[in-house]
């Protein structure tokens, strides 16, 4: 195992920790105590279903860059795993994509019904800003601002809007990266800039972190497009093909394969330019940007 890939699998194990701490129990004493078993049960089914772990792992490193102990900064890194997993379980509802597979899985509307899928999707996002508002550093209120408007209704829910209202329209670039921009990349922005905003970081390396992270987000998209129409399913865990099923604008719909591979490229060694001002974990970013176009699932 490579440096790089044994320092993500630590984040990536302080991650699964801490969610598995976070997120309630099914308790059998409900009613009179806890949350709902079904909602317990639906709650962590989605959340602890595995999954890359990105985005926590990119604010754990973007802490780690200026301090030592990662601890201060875990209810951060759970609470954009929650938004990420409770976007996920409401993109796959039948009012949405209508998917049945997500990380190797059922998708949760499969297993506990439409109604408890929104129920603990809506759950996983109040549990995200729970946990975040119990933190006493002091830039915790700032966070929180990053973080819920890069997911909200002028970021991810904005792209989100856009790729259900731009289906089966006629292919234009300029929207396809607005969709890009949102969707995908502002939740890969906001742990980097949550962290780096922990840790306390100068104005420069909040700027060095939003171009690496923009780019890193728009590289893992088109990536995410092209696995969607070439990736092997067994190894994704999703369906494949659901974008041309859904006519959705992707990059490569637009661009063709090749332009969108070479746009990737481009976007990554931005990207790795950009982690050289990234403090002590400056490799770790640069080689998971190198890792982008090597993902398989
Ligand atoms: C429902 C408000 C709302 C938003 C949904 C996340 C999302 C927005 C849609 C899912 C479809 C999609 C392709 C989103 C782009 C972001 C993306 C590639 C998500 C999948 O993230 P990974 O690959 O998943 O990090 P894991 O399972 O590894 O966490």
């Amino acid at each position: 195992m490579s440096d790089f890939q044994s320092q993500y699998s630590d984040l990536q194990n302080r991650v699964e920790q801490a969610l598995q701490a976070a997120v309630p129990l099914p308790l059998a004493d409900w009613p009179s105590a806890g949350v709902p078993t079904q909602l317990a049960q639906a709650m962590r089914y989605s959340l602890l279903a595995g999954g890359k772990r990105l985005r926590p792992v990119l604010l754990l490193a973007a802490y780690g860059s200026l301090h030592d102990d990662l601890t201060p900064a875990l209810p951060f890194a759970v609470a954009v795993e929650c938004i990420h997993t409770y976007s996920l379980v409401h993109d796959d509802l039948p009012a949405m994509d209508d998917d049945d597979l997500r990380r190797g899985k059922p998708t949760n509307h499969k297993v506990f019904g439409e109604a408890m899928a929104i129920l603990a999707g809506d759950a996983l996002l109040n549990l995200a800003f729970e946990l975040m508002s119990e933190s006493k550093l002091p830039r915790a209120m700032d966070v929180i601002k990053i973080i819920a408007s890069r997911s909200g209704a002028a970021g991810m829910i904005a792209g989100q809007t856009a790729d259900i209202l731009m289906s089966n329209q006629p292919a234009d670039q300029d929207m396809v990266r607005y969709i890009h921009q949102h969707k995908t990349a502002d939740l890969i922005t906001a742990p980097v800039l949550a962290g780096l905003t922990l840790a306390q970081a100068d104005e420069q390396q909040l700027h060095s972190g939003q171009i690496y992270a923009g780019n890193l987000g728009i590289a893992f998209q088109i990536t995410d497009d092209l696995l969607d129409l070439q990736g092997d399913p067994v190894l994704t865990g999703k369906q494949g093909q659901r974008d041309a099923a859904l006519g959705k604008l992707t990059w490569p719909a637009v661009v063709g394969v090749d332009q969108a591979q070479a746009d990737a490229e481009l976007a990554i060694n931005t990207a790795v330019k950009a982690a050289e001002n990234l403090g002590k974990n400056a490799s770790f970013f640069q080689s998971l940007a190198l890792s982008i176009p090597k993902r398989v699932r």
